[in-house]
């Protein structure tokens, strides 16, 4: 028996799913029942008076099934109330006693089940996947110890430094309240209004308008605890830390055009994306990090750590590398667990405690509160997908939806009549408890001076882009501002904060929302520091597993260069998908029948990585007269995305007109910006392995001409 006691559960893996197993209902099989158990044997009418009478009071089959149906809702979650869920599991790479003492982070071979949720904040519950937001990044630990949660999201910093104005926030960038538009958007006049006034969000409108805020994938996605927190060591000592989550696949980011089509295309794109590639088995993977800083440290650096504005940047304080998380079962039933799932960064476990920022001290209040709202009851951590793996034993009982059934007389502490229990733990015994930071101060309602640099991080993060990233970012001003019908507002905007950012970034804004250009502002001189905000520096372009490639064809598409390329992309472990006018069956150049997976009707180009067009003469005299194929073609080359063709299906790109693209005339495999040609069909070899190359890299962002693609 551990020090810890006998009723300190271990858990493993598969832990949660066992205790779920006695929650779920399989249909297969069984009669049909009221909810009292009474089977059922007419369900299309209602009891009646005589067939054409009135319906009879006493159907209480009526009644039963009408009332569930009126109760079926609960309120959305007031922001990240769209969301997708799924359950995996956490494990470390080594012991993290020196700082911790959170068992989960004790020994490599404890696999702690956790269930993630990716939202995004603005929307309702209905809304678009893939709108220009932060994305929430919620992870629930099952740990031996209790519930650990951590509530992060897809940016290391936050918009405010006082959770006293997140209402304000919250109000402000909602649909504006007189005709509840736009949904799901940053871009009207209520939000830039607010931001023009509020200074200290201009690190993180710099976030919001770069590439991070349009993730191609969840998979693809970094989360942040944002806060700074502590951990705490069985000695007692502390240290500050920062947690980072790294996508095993890297960065990778949508383009505006693309994630404004595939809202109305497909707006559940991020969500499709994590089930099937779950499904698939391709298992997301998160590598869990955390900047460590010594106590004595805490005011080394030029800001404050308490401030949720601010980043560590990652050249001052590297990442450590404590485990990894891997995401491989799809939810049973969305309400029951993504939907009820209830977060709050207040569920800690021993050895990991908060620090004074006053936006996570706000939130500590919010969580509970909200789900109090949502469930209307204090017993949501009775809900399955919210139930402890350790045991739950206190005073606490009755409310609404009660479950758990406590035995014994007494409810109160102390107790005699029942032995005193539950009883109190030690610390050895595994009691939580706070770091005992010393805490002189008056009571002030006010700010610290540490936290009034509003400027310096973010022209850090503005010149830590790209150029071709500074360029998205431009393009997004001008539509999120574009948006906003007035001058005064987009103005200020301008003048009173991109300026103090940035003078070339103010300009070229100023130059897309007609605004006149303001005079150059003599800020601090900052250092750039690509290693946070860039997507670019995060991407990873080692393989192609899980990319979708389209692979038009019609009648007569060439059999043997279709299935080689298409065997090929399997075997790198992307998803060929053939595509064509209609769906059924095409004959392929040798008669072969192909079945056709998808019909252009039904998808896009903005619905894959990349698109190979293969030869076959027939077939590409038809795809010539088809707008489709053509528009695939220049889509996708607008968006970056790699394109491959051999054979006669060259034509069809140069067809295409891709903004005064050369096409070469020889016969051998060629590369050009992501587009891989191979005239004379010779080495299928060779250019499947140029082609994946080019889809490897995500995109192809280097191509200057693809503005002047009419796509
Ligand atoms: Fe939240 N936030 N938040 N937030 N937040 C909620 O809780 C709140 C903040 C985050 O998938 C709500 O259950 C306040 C920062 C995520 O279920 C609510 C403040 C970060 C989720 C709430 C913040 C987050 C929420 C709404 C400022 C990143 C979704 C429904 C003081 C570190 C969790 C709910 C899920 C959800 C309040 C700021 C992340 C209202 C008051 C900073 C990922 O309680």
């Amino acid at each position: 028996m551990s020090e810890k006691g006998n009723d300190m559960r271990s858990v493993d893996e598969n832990s949660k799913n066992e205790q779920m197993k006695e929650f779920r209902r399989d249909n297969n099989g069984q009669y049909l029942t009221t909810n009292q158990g009474v089977r059922i044997g007419h369900v299309d009418d209602s009891l009646k008076a005589g067939e054409r009478g009135p319906t009879l009071m006493e159907d209480f089959q009526l009644r039963e099934r009408m009332t569930h149906f009126d109760h079926e809702s609960m309120p959305e979650r007031v922001v990240h109330a769209r969301g997708s869920g799924a359950h995996g599991y956490f494990q470390p790479y080594k012991s993290m006693e020196k700082y911790t003492k959170a068992g989960f982070l004790q020994d490599p071979s404890t696999r702690t089940p956790v269930f993630v949720r990716f939202s995004t904040v603005v929307g309702s519950r209905g809304s678009a996947d893939t709108v220009r937001d932060v994305r929430g990044f919620a992870t629930k630990f099952y740990t031996a110890e209790g519930v650990f949660d951590l509530v992060g999201n897809n940016m290391p910093i936050f918009f405010i430094q006082d959770g006293n104005k997140f209402p304000d926030l919250v109000h402000a960038i909602k649909p504006e309240p007189h005709h509840e538009m736009p949904q799901a958007s940053a871009a009207h006049d209520n939000f830039w209004d607010f931001a023009s006034l509020m200074p200290e969000m201009a690190h993180m409108l710099v976030w919001l308008l770069s590439d991070r805020a349009i993730p191609r994938s969840f998979r693809m996605m970094e989360g942040f605890g944002v806060h700074t927190f502590r951990w705490i060591n069985e000695k007692g000592d502390a240290h500050f830390i920062k947690w980072h989550w790294l996508p095993k696949l890297g960065t990778a980011s949508l383009v505006w055009d693309e994630a404004q089509k595939l809202a109305g295309k497909d707006p559940d794109w991020l969500r499709r994306d994590l089930w099937n590639a779950i499904e698939a088995g391709h298992f997301p993977e998160f590598e869990l990090c955390v900047q460590i800083v010594a106590e004595k440290d805490e005011h080394k650096f030029d800001f404050d750590l308490l401030d949720a504005t601010k980043i560590i940047p990652r050249d001052q304080v590297p990442l450590t590398k404590v485990g990894k998380m891997v995401l491989n079962r799809n939810p049973d039933e969305f309400f029951a667990e993504t939907e009820q799932v209830a977060f709050h960064p207040g569920h800690v476990v021993p050895g990991i405690d908060f620090t004074n920022d006053p936006l996570l001290q706000g939130r500590l209040f919010s969580y509970i509160d909200t789900q109090l709202n949502r469930f209307g009851s204090a017993n949501f951590h009775e809900l399955p997908i919210n139930r402890p793996l350790a045991p739950v034993n206190n005073n606490q009982g009755a409310g609404f939806m009660r479950t758990t059934i406590n035995r014994g007389k007494t409810n109160y502490f102390p107790n005699s009549r029942g032995g005193g229990c539950p009883m109190l733990a030690t610390d050895k015994q595994g009691a939580f408890k706070h770091y005992m930071e010393k805490i002189d101060g008056r009571k002030i309602r006010g700010r610290s001076e540490s936290f009034m640099d509003h400027f310096s991080q973010a022209t850090m993060s503005w010149k830590g882009l790209t150029e071709g990233e500074q360029e998205r970012l431009i393009q997004a001003a001008h539509f999120e501002l574009g948006k906003v019908e007035s001058k005064e507002i987009r103005h200020r905007m301008v003048h009173d904060i991109f300026n103090h950012i940035d003078h070339d970034l103010a300009v070229r804004a100023a130059e897309g929302i007609g605004v006149e250009a303001p005079k150059k502002f003599a800020g601090k001189k900052v250092k750039k520091s690509a290693a946070d905000i860039s997507v670019k520096y995060h991407t990873k372009t080692d393989s192609i597993a899980s990319r979708k490639v389209a692979i038009l064809a019609a009648d007569g598409v060439d059999i043997d260069q279709l299935e080689g390329v298409k065997n090929a992309l399997i075997k790198a472990g992307a998803h060929p998908i053939i595509v064509s006018k209609f769906q059924g069956k095409l004959k392929g150049s040798n008669g072969e029948a192909v079945e056709v997976d998808k019909s252009h009707v039904t998808t896009a180009s903005i619905m894959f990585d990349a698109v190979f067009v293969p030869g076959g003469k027939m077939h590409i005299e038809a795809q010539k007269r088809q707008g489709d194929a053509l528009h695939f073609i220049q889509e996708a080359f607008k968006h970056g995305k790699a394109i491959g063709a051999v054979g006669e299906g060259v034509e069809l790109v140069a067809m295409a007109r891709l903004g005064g693209l050369e096409i070469p005339g020889g016969e051998q495999v060629s590369e050009n910006l992501g587009v891989v040609l191979d005239r004379g069909a010779s080495s299928a070899g060779n250019f499947a392995a140029t082609f994946i190359e080019a889809i490897a890299q995500h995109r192809h962002f280097e191509r200057d001409m693809k503005a002047m693609v009419p796509a």
